[in-house]
């Protein structure tokens, strides 16, 4: 690959960094200053960017991540692409290089160097999971996917400070039964609790904020840093699982999202309250 080549690339990952990277409203009061241990590349530069994706309104969106098994010379290689239906099995996988080199060194990203999603292309069987890097580069994590259908696996890592989502399908034998995406709602329950969002009516290609709360019995509930943030959200877009993943930055559960395209996204926000580690999920809409 050439300079320039390289380059554009690099700035093009940027760019879908910036167009994620969080920006929230208020600071609360609460004197925490947690900030220390989060500070991705990327988050807090983001005026650099702003006016080439708002120029590119109705063009060409945003580059969306994950939606590649290989990307800027970088490419997921899965150990297997096949699993047995509520069996668990060690997923290995590595990241390659150009020159089909296993990539060792990766930046800490929210206190690991390495997540890995997991969903099924319906848009369930959500997972979130920390793999182990062994000498070698090689990665693994043990994983049970409890229904048959195919999946896609994110890895989502920083490498030269620059961050990277690369997916790959691996497919659980048997008899699919797919569910329909849910429809949009103003809250969930999950785990006895009450998680509201608050998104007005984002469009594409605009920032859109996205408010959360969590109560218990009407009562707010204090949630805990998590990964060193307040909590993480991945959103996966409906039909082809283009991959964002945005945190909060600050005490509240308030998130700036940039959706790339109209259409359905699946929003999955993960929290921390008394210990335990929460996933609620919303459908969200985003009109032209
Ligand atoms: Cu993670």
């Amino acid at each position: 690959m050439n300079v320039a080549a390289r380059l554009l690339g690099f700035a093009a990952a940027l760019a879908a960094v910036f167009a994620l990277a969080l920006v929230v409203g208020e600071r609360a009061d609460l004197g925490k200053s947690e900030a220390s241990d989060q500070a991705p590349a990327g988050h807090g530069g983001s005026e650099s960017s702003g006016g080439s994706h708002a120029a590119t309104k109705g063009a060409e969106p945003d580059p969306v991540r994950g939606l590649g098994i290989s990307e800027n010379g970088l490419s997921l290689v899965l150990g297997r692409v096949t699993a047995t239906p509520g069996k668990r099995f060690e997923l290995r996988f590595t990241i390659r290089d150009a020159t089909g080199e296993t990539v060792r060194d990766f930046d800490v990203e929210h206190t690991k160097r390495m997540h890995l999603i997991i969903a099924r292309r319906d848009l369930t069987g959500f997972q979130h999971l920390h793999p182990t890097q062994a000498d070698d580069g090689t990665w693994s994590v043990p994983v049970k996917l409890a229904d048959p259908g195919n999946y896609r696996v994110f890895a989502d890592f920083s490498t030269s400070e620059t961050a990277r989502t690369l997916g790959a399908d691996l497919t659980v034998d048997g008899e699919v039964e797919t569910r329909p995406l849910p429809a949009p709602a103003d809250s969930v329950t999950v785990d006895g609790l009450k998680v509201a969002l608050a998104s007005g009516a984002p469009k594409a290609g605009s920032e859109a904020e996205l408010d959360l709360k969590v109560t218990r019995d009407g009562k707010p509930v204090k949630v805990e840093p998590y990964l060193g943030a307040r909590g993480h959200l991945v959103a996966l877009r409906e039909g082809d699982l283009a991959f964002l993943h945005v945190h909060p930055d600050e005490d509240r559960l308030s998130f700036m999202a940039e959706f790339p395209s109209a259409g359905r996204y699946r929003l999955f926000l993960q929290f921390k309250t008394d210990g335990r580690i929460h996933t609620a999920a919303f459908t969200q809409k985003v009109t032209p």
